[in-house]
């Protein structure tokens, strides 16, 4: 189980993945409910649970304010099966309840997903990587918290990828995406501004099964740098970018 504690609006929420249980739902808990009181052994998660019905075996959530309302909506992604939608996009309310906004079909074994405006109008767009076909899809958002078709699906270079993250790397207000995969290598994708992305580097090289690649500025000069997680080598590697040189 994965959890992931968030400050929603007001409530705080503690927010439960169920992919590795195969319950096919969310699982949200608000502190101070009014309405019944699961046990908590910290006192801090009383109130209310709803639970949020997802894509068949979920696997990745996302949090951002799509319509820009000032509250925090929610797209889960699912591995799924052919049948299936296997994205769902849930609007948030002001009481801290979500309602389910759209159902998006996606590529098999559709795993990480992420938030950025990609096309540049000032809507969020969702990034969806493939992990069976290595594909990366740019589904762009609209002002209703929806969005539309994918513009951009990009065959990505490695093969199974494991993660991804999303960065301006080089700072022209672009948004950039990192692959990393299993096969040990890292991508990285340039962003045109249009919703469209070139492979800028693929070979970046790392020990067997870098699990995960983050984001953040670690040296403090403004530009992105990148974690990478080697789950085999026990350690994590962390890449200070060289755009401010
Ligand atoms: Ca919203
Ligand atoms: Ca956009
Ligand atoms: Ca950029």
């Amino acid at each position: 189980m994965k959890r992931i504690l968030f400050r929603v609006g007001s409530a705080l929420v503690l927010l439960s993945c169920v992919g590795a249980t195969r319950t096919d739902r969310l699982d949200v808990t608000y502190a101070n409910g009014q309405n019944g009181a699961p046990s908590s052994s910290s006192g801090i998660f009383t109130g209310v649970r709803r639970d949020y019905v997802t894509p068949p075996n979920p696997h990745a959530v996302v949090l951002s304010d799509f319509d820009r309302d000032g509250i925090l909506d929610m797209a889960v992604s699912g591995y799924g099966d052919s049948r299936s939608d296997r994205i769902i996009v849930y609007s948030g309310r002001p009481d801290g309840t979500f309602s389910t906004r759209q159902t998006l079909m996606a590529r098999e074994l559709s795993g990480g997903i992420a938030a950025g405006d990609f096309d540049g109008d000032g809507w969020a767009d969702l990034a969806v990587l493939s992990d069976y076909d290595h594909m990366l899809s740019i589904y762009p958002g609209n002002a209703d918290a929806t969005f539309r078709a994918p513009i951009e699906t990009l065959t990505l270079p490695g093969t199974y990828p494991q993660s991804f993250v999303v960065a301006d790397l080089d700072g022209d207000s672009k948004l950039d995406v990192v692959v990393n995969y299993i096969s040990a290598t890292l991508s990285v994708l340039m962003g045109n501004g249009d919703g469209t992305l070139v492979i800028a580097e693929d070979s970046l090289g790392f020990e067997p099964d870098p699990i995960s690649v983050l984001s953040g500025d670690f040296d403090g000069d403004g530009y992105p740098d990148l974690g990478v997680l080697e789950s085999r080598a026990n350690r994590i590697s962390v890449l200070i970018n060289q755009m401010r040189q």
